[in-house]
Order: C-alpha cells, then sequence, then structure tokens
C-alpha cells in the first residue's frame, strides 16, 4: 500500500544522508570518489582530463537530485507540459553551464584549487556536443535553458547522432571534414535508460482487415528497430528546476531473424542487425538544404515514433480519455524537420486506439505549434511520395486522407481556384511527387511562428500568404533570443561581474531588461574605463587564440571585426572578403602620411560550408588565399590582418563573441529569418555592421540606428533590384575587387573563376555588387567612430543596453503564454 512505499522511500532517503552537500570539503570528497570509483585512476595520478572526468561526475549526481525532484513535482501538479521536438541541439559544452546554473561555481573553484586544479583549465578539457548545424540549433539550445530558468514543465526531445557535426579542418586553404566521434571518450552528461525503449517500425504494407464489422487498417512492418533513451539534465537558474532534453539512440532489438539464424548464416543476420543502429548515427550537416535521402527521412520517422509513443505513454498514466489531451500536451515542431508527427499521433489515435478520424483530427489540432526558421520555398522540406510509400506506407495514406479532407474544406471556402488549391495542397503533383512538410505543419497546427517581425511579414505576404488568407489568426511571430547565461555569464566572466557591480544587483542574470539601467552611467568615466578593460582583457583572450591557432600576432590596437556564421552565399562572407580586398588595395596605394590616419584592423572570419556546397567552399578558399597574401605582405603590417578560425563552434564562440569590437551581419535584406549570432555579439557589447535584415530590425528599434552601421538594400528594394539584374549599377570599386580575384591577384585564378561568376553583373542574385557601395560607406563610418574611443565606448555600452529584449526569457515567456498555453511550475527548494 500507499504507506508501506511512502515508508521505504523514508528509510531509504536517510540512507542517501539527506541531498549532496555543496561546500567545498564535500567537493572534494565527492570528487576524489569519482576519481577514484567512476574513472578508477589512482587518487595519487590523474590529468587534467581525468579531474574533468571526476568533477562533471560530481556535478551531474547535483542535478539528478534536481531532476528527480522536478519531475516528481511536474507529476504531482499534473501540470500541462510543453514537449519540444527538434532534430538539432547544440548544446556546447556542459560543465561551466551546470555549475553557474546551479550556483556553486565559487565552491568548485575552491575545492579544485586546494585540490591542485583549476577550474577553468578543467573546463576546457570538455569537448562539444555538436548535434545541430547552426542558428536553428544553437537556438533551440537557448530554449532549454530558458525553459528551466523560468520554470516551465517542459521537455526536449531529440537525436542522440554518434557523430556531431563534422570538425573542419584545413588543408592548404581548402577545407576537410572530420568525422566528429563526440562519445569516444564517454559524456559523463547523459544517464542511459536501459529500460526506456521503444520499438519504431519501418517498410511493410498496409491491409485492410475486418474486425466486428468495422473496417480497419493494419500496419505488418517489415523492419523494427528499437529506440533507447539518453536522459540529459538541464537546469535552470536560480530555481531547483532541472528539465529534461531526452535524446534516442538506435540499437537492435533482441528478437533475432530465426530463419537466417536457422539456416546458419549467423553472421549475416548480425550484420544486418548492426545495420539498423545506424539510424542515429550521424547528423546531416546541411544547414536549410534537404535532399529527399531515406536515411534522413528514417532518421525523423525514428525520432518522432519513439518521442510520441514517450509522451503518450505518459499521458495515458494519469488520463484514460484522449478529450484531455489538449489540456495536458502541447506539441513544438522546431521547423518541420520533426512535422511526421501529425502523421504519426493520428495513426496512434485512429489504428491503436480506435477514436474516429474526426474526433481524432480535431484532438490534434489543438495541440501542435509550429516555428518556421526559412524565408525561401525553396528551403522547405519537400519528401518524395515514392520514398514515404515504402518506408511509411500507413503515414502516406493518412497524410492522403489528411489532405483530401482539407482540400474539400478548402472548397467550399475559395471555390474552383485550382492554382489557388494546388499552391496550397499538401501534396505537390509533378516531375516528383511529394508532401510539402511546411503545408502540412501549417494545417494542423494552431499558430504558424515566425522568428521576426520582419521574417512574419514575409511569411504573411510572400511564402505562406496564401495560407494566411485563409487563416489569418494562426500567424504569429517570437523574435528568436539568446541566453544572457550562456553568453555572458559563462562565456565573458569579467563582463558579468562588471555588469553586477554596476547594476547594483546579480538580478539581470534572470531579467535582461534590467540591463536597461547602464545607460544610467554611460556618462561616468570610471564606469567606461572598467568598461573598456573589460573588452581589453577579452581581446588578449582572443588574441592569445589565434597566435596558437595559427601563429599570427595580432595588435590588440587593432579593431577586431568578426563575421563568425555558417558560410552561405546569402549571409554573403563574401562581400565581407571583397571589403577586405579593398582595403588592401587602398592600403597599397595610400602614400606613408595617409597610413598614419588608417583603423588597424584584425578581419576574423570562421564558419563551416555543408561539406557539398562547392560555392561555399571557394568562399573559405578565397578567404585563405587573401589572408595569405595580405598577412605575409611585410609593407602592411598591423595595418591589416585576415584570419579564418577553423571549426567554428560553440565553444569557440565563447571566446571570440566577447573579444569583438565590431561583427557583421551581412544577409541581403529578407534573407535571414532572424540571425541570433547579432544578439550575443549585442549582449557583449560589440558593434554591428548589418543589413537591415532578420531581427536587426527589431534591435535597431532597442538601440536606436544611431548606435550601429546599417549599410544595403531594404527588404523591400530587393525584388525590385533583382529584376533590374543586369541593368543594375555596380561601383568601380566591386569591379576592380572582382577583376583583381579573376586575374589571379590571390593565386588559383581557375579554381575562383565560378565563384566570381556568381556576382557577376546580371548573376548576382544577393546583391553584392549593388550593396558595395554603401557597404564600404558603413565600413568606413566604423573607422571613423573607432578613432573617437569615447564614442565608441559608449556606442558600445549603449548595445549592450539595449540587448535585453534578445534574451531567450522573453522568447520564451511569449511562447508559453500565447502559443503553448503553460504555467511555470516551480519545484520547491
Ligand atoms: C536558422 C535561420 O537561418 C536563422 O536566421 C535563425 O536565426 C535561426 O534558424 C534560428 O531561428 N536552419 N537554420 C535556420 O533556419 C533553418 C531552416
Amino acid at each position: 500500500g500507499f504507506g508501506e512505499r511512502k515508508a521505504k522511500a523514508e528509510r531509504m532517503f536517510s540512507l542517501m544522508d539527506g541531498f549532496l552537500k555543496n561546500d567545498p570539503f564535500s567537493l572534494q570528497k565527492d570528487i576524489i570518489h569519482h576519481v577514484e570509483y567512476t574513472v578508477a585512476r589512482s587518487r595519487f595520478s590523474f590529468d587534467d582530463y581525468e579531474a574533468y572526468q571526476a568533477v562533471s561526475h560530481s556535478v551531474r549526481d547535483r542535478l539528478i537530485e534536481r531532476w528527480h525532484d522536478t519531475h516528481i513535482y511536474f507529476k504531482k501538479k499534473k501540470s500541462k507540459r510543453l514537449y519540444f521536438l527538434s532534430l538539432e541541439f547544440l548544446m556546447g559544452r556542459s560543465l561551466s553551464n551546470s555549475v553557474i546554473n546551479l550556483g556553486i561555481q565559487d565552491q568548485y573553484t575552491e575545492a579544485l584549487s586546494q585540490l591542485g586544479f583549476e577550474f577553468e583549465v578543467l573546463a576546457e578539457q570538455e569537448g562539444d556536443a555538436s548535434l545541430g548545424n547552426g542558428g536553428l540549433a544553437r537556438f533551440s539550445a537557448c530554449q532549454m535553458d530558458s525553459l528551466a530558468t523560468l520554470d516551465y514543465p517542459a521537455w526536449g526531445y531529440g537525436l542522440r547522432y554518434e557523430y556531431g557535426l563534422f570538425r573542419q579542418i584545413i588543408v592548404d586553404g581548402f577545407q576537410h571534414e572530420q568525422p566528429d566521434y563526440w562519445l569516444n571518450y564517454g559524456n559523463p552528461w547523459e544517464i542511459e535508460r536501459i529500460h526506456v525503449t521503444y520499438e519504431v517500425k519501418f517498410y511493410g504494407t498496409v491491409e485492410d482487415v475486418d474486425r466486428n464489422g468495422e473496417k480497419l487498417k493494419v500496419w505488418i512492418p517489415g523492419e523494427t528497430v528499437e529506440a533507447v533513451a539518453y536522459d540529459n539534465p538541464i537546469p535552470g537558474y536560480g530555481t531547483r528546476n532541472t528539465i529534461n532534453l531526452r535524446l534516442w539512440a538506435a540499437k537492435p532489438n533482441n528478437q533475432f531473424d530465426l530463419e537466417a539464424y536457422n539456416t546458419g548464416d549467423y553472421i549475416n543476420s548480425i550484420v544486418n542487425k548492426q545495420r539498423t543502429e545506424t539510424i542515429s548515427n550521424v547528423l546531416y550537416p546541411d544547414d536549410r538544404s534537404h535532399q529527399g535521402k531515406e536515411m534522413r527521412l528514417k532518421q525523423q520517422y525514428f525520432f518522432v515514433s519513439a518521442s510520441l509513443q514517450d509522451i503518450i505513454r505518459r499521458f495515458k498514466e494519469a488520463h484514460n480519455n484522449f478529450d484531455e489531451l489538449p489540456e495536458q500536451v502541447a506539441l513544438h515542431l522546431n521547423d518541420t524537420h520533426p512535422s511526421l508527427s501529425i502523421a504519426e499521433i493520428m495513426r496512434i489515435l485512429v489504428d491503436e486506439e480506435h477514436l474516429g478520424w474526426d474526433k481524432a483530427w480535431n484532438i490534434v489540432c489543438k495541440i501542435f505549434s509550429f516555428t518556421t526558421h526559412t524565408v525561401v520555398a525553396e528551403g522547405l522540406e519537400k519528401i518524395p511520395v515514392d520514398l514515404l510509400g515504402s518506408l511509411l506506407p500507413r503515414h502516406l495514406q493518412i497524410l492522403y486522407e489528411i489532405n483530401s479532407n482539407f482540400m474539400e474544406e478548402l472548397k467550399k471556402r475559395i471555390g474552383l481556384d485550382y492554382s489557388r488549391l494546388s499552391r496550397m495542397s499538401i501534396v505537390e503533383e509533378g516531375a516528383v511527387k511529394s508532401i510539402r512538410m511546411a503545408n502540412l505543419s501549417i494545417v494542423c497546427s494552431h499558430t504558424v511562428n515566425g522568428v521576426s517581425k520582419l521574417h512574419s511579414n514575409t511569411l504573411k505576404t510572400k511564402t505562406f500568404k496564401d495560407f494566411y488568407e485563409l487563416w489569418p489568426e494562426k500567424f504569429q511571430y517570437t523574435t528568436n533570443g539568446v541566453t544572457q547565461r550562456r553568453w555572458i555569464v559563462v562565456s565573458n566572466p569579467s563582463l558579468c561581474a562588471l555588469l553586477s557591480k554596476w547594476l547594483g544587483t546579480e538580478a539581470w542574470i534572470r531579467n535582461a531588461d534590467l540591463l536597461t539601467g547602464l545607460r544610467d552611467h554611460v556618462d561616468n568615466t570610471g564606469f567606461r574605463q572598467e568598461w573598456k578593460m573589460v573588452k581589453r582583457l577579452n581581446k588578449m583572450r582572443l588574441a592569445e587564440y589565434i597566435e596558437t591557432m595559427s601563429g599570427l600576432k595580432v595588435s590588440l590596437d587593432a579593431m577586431f571585426d568578426v563575421q563568425v556564421k555558417r558560410i552561405h552565399e546569402y549571409k554573403r562572407q563574401l562581400l565581407n572578403i571583397f571589403g577586405i580586398i579593398h582595403r588592401y588595395d587602398c592600403l597599397k596605394n595610400m602614400d606613408k602620411n595617409d597610413r598614419r590616419k588608417v583603423v588597424p584592423r584584425v578581419c576574423i572570419i570562421g564558419g563551416k560550408a555543408a561539406p557539398g556546397y562547392e560555392i561555399a567552399k571557394k568562399i573559405i578558399k578565397l578567404c585563405h588565399a587573401v589572408a595569405e597574401k595580405i598577412n605575409n605582405d611585410a609593407d602592411i603590417g598591423d595595418l591589416l590582418k585576415l584570419v579564418f578560425i577553423p571549426d567554428y563552434n560553440v565553444s569557440v564562440a565563447e571566446l571570440v563573441i566577447p573579444g569583438a569590437d565590431l561583427s557583421q551581419h551581412l544577409s541581403t535584406a529578407g534573407q535571414e529569418a532572424s540571425g541570433t549570432g547579432s544578439m550575443k555579439f549585442l549582449m557583449n557589447g560589440c558593434l554591428l555592421l548589418a543589413t537591415e535584415d532578420g531581427s536587426t530590425v527589431e534591435i535597431i528599434e532597442e538601440i536606436g540606428s544611431e548606435n550601429l552601421f546599417l549599410f544595403g538594400a531594404k527588404a523591400h528594394e530587393v525584388s525590385e533590384l533583382r529584376e533590374k539584374g543586369g541593368t543594375l549599377k555596380v561601383p568601380l570599386q566591386f569591379a576592380r575587387v572582382l577583376r583583381m580575384v579573376r586575374d589571379g591577384h590571390f593565386g588559383d585564378k581557375d579554381y575562383f573563376e565560378s565563384l566570381c561568376d556568381t556576382v557577376e553583373v546580371g548573376n548576382d542574385l544577393y546583391l553584392l555588387g549593388s550593396d558595395f557601395g554603401s557597404y564600404l560607406e558603413a565600413q568606413a563610418a566604423a573607422d571613423k567612430a573607432f578613432v573617437e574611443p569615447e564614442k565608441w565606448i559608449k556606442m558600445s555600452i549603449l548595445s549592450a543596453a539595449g540587448s535585453g529584449r534578445f534574451s531567450s526569457d522573453r522568447t520564451i515567456r511569449e511562447y508559453a503564454e500565447r502559443t503553448w498555453k503553460i504555467d511555470p511550475c516551480q519545484c520547491p527548494f
């Protein structure tokens, strides 16, 4: 009975000796315990990596306690839960973030120093968890941090890829990809749940069965794979709440292929089994492009099926009526990658739970919300019907049925407007008949979110215009944000201390709006002096990194000018490189006297190109070719340096961003849905040089256009400029730079030819030529501001002061209140 169970639990708790203690002495005991029993190294000889492992395990123990309490509490409160479904999470490192969020960083620092270790050095031992590509994936990670911190009853679901995003190495200026087998040395931050497993089925056929006069569809699958859960605790800051990120891995199930076994084909039967394991093996490295690959679809369904089984099981533990599902469960689709969930949940409700179609559909339409991160229709995911039909025959039927119902309803509303009907259809007819995952997601979701105000307008007026006219109320926007815990507290400790000192409180760590308080001190010279010192310190850190990485010594007096993000034509790294070539060319043609007035620059570029994206790879090579020339030109010296930072990832970002004076966000207006890098730079007092794209429009509202350097065509001007195409006027400087590259000024003339072609007049889709003039003006304005240090520092302070709105805490609160309709549920301490 209940009394007995409670007594037993109480006795066990007394054996536990209460919760773990966090004073430095207790921490030391726990660390040494883990060195001895977990890492199994003699207590007298363990290196930094082993010390890191032991420390991490001691932190994990503390996370687990809170994780348990949080989940018991959520269960008890029966509050509605958010399930955040995403195929990508870029978590980066966990150690510093965890001890900071647990509020025990000082204790750890002291404990370790008494053991002869430095906390920062151990934290550096950790490798990144790179289970994602870029902005979308890091945004997922920031949202998890905010969900935990704001006490929302939420779970994240994802895939536990064994190979994360490839490591980028540069050989002779070319990008090479190396596998990121990140689990090689173990992962102390996850908890394997060998008992939480589900079968996921693929292939096979669907049969019509008559059961007691009822016509049923029965899916007879051809392959079964087992999904096993790995839980990753996500601690909130300043709260006991610690939520869960559950990642699925594929493993072969135990039922052997009996026939193969009996015919003596033992080895082959095992080899076949191993093949099923590969589903969660590797992350697809293409940022924003979709190729209809079977393995990718398998991953998506594997993820969806395991997550929904888990969610439905949990729901059924406490409820027996599916009508209650919408009051208990919010399912969030992070882009269309998890949108097979819609067909899967219909299958579960109709085929397995035997609800009528209409009843099931009504329920399903109340639980999904959807965020889209793209602008261009070509970027939207489509799945060939043949592929889907063979892998998931029953789901294809369901999708057809959803679509035919939708088409019927639509005809009633808009009449027989066939071109419109075919644009809105979930099924795309054509050379390759396919399923449009975005249309599916819009039809079934109660809310369709854009990621910035501008993006949402594009969705309403272009990308999803037809849908907006049909269901205007579905279309919302929630501007992205980033977590100040990671992007200030973890990555910029000196700025963190400065902010708390001058704001007189640490409360900004949970309430970023308080950063506006910095405006009150902007005229205080003492404050500005300290601000300057912090930037200098971070520039030193970055300069050291650049030197160890590339051997290049850079001057701290130079302006550190940074562009770091995935390499994409629309992000226009090429515009940056052309600007650098132009600067170099000007320097070469300048006399000694004029040179003395030039602001020295260290230009830093970093980012990965998708392995199959040729043009992006050529951009990387050009960057190296130009760097080679400039950096070895003794005549130029410290006036200009160009550095490519290889293998840009979360932990590199933590180092680079705080050290930047200027950062560049150059996407052709209307192309970047939001952009989140800019927000991290802003928080760190780095000035932006940017187009009026994505969330920059809202950044301008917060900090004023006088505090950043804007340039380029506006979003509403772009389509007209593109139409003008070949007749557009391009500045002479642009033509000259292009010529230099074409003429082999930087070598590899032939190799760069196709790259040059992409920006030739008439072919210049991203408008590099027509934006070049105003780009150079913005750069000149930045130089001018930099030579007035007091002005620059003010702009820097006002940038950080206006960054509060771009905290992911604000993003999450908006989603929670408007979209998910969930309430905070704070586990008592
Ligand atoms: C990115 C978008 O490109 C970027 O603008 C946005 O800030 C980020 O998502 C987070 O919303 N894959 N990555 C993105 O979109 C897709 C698709």
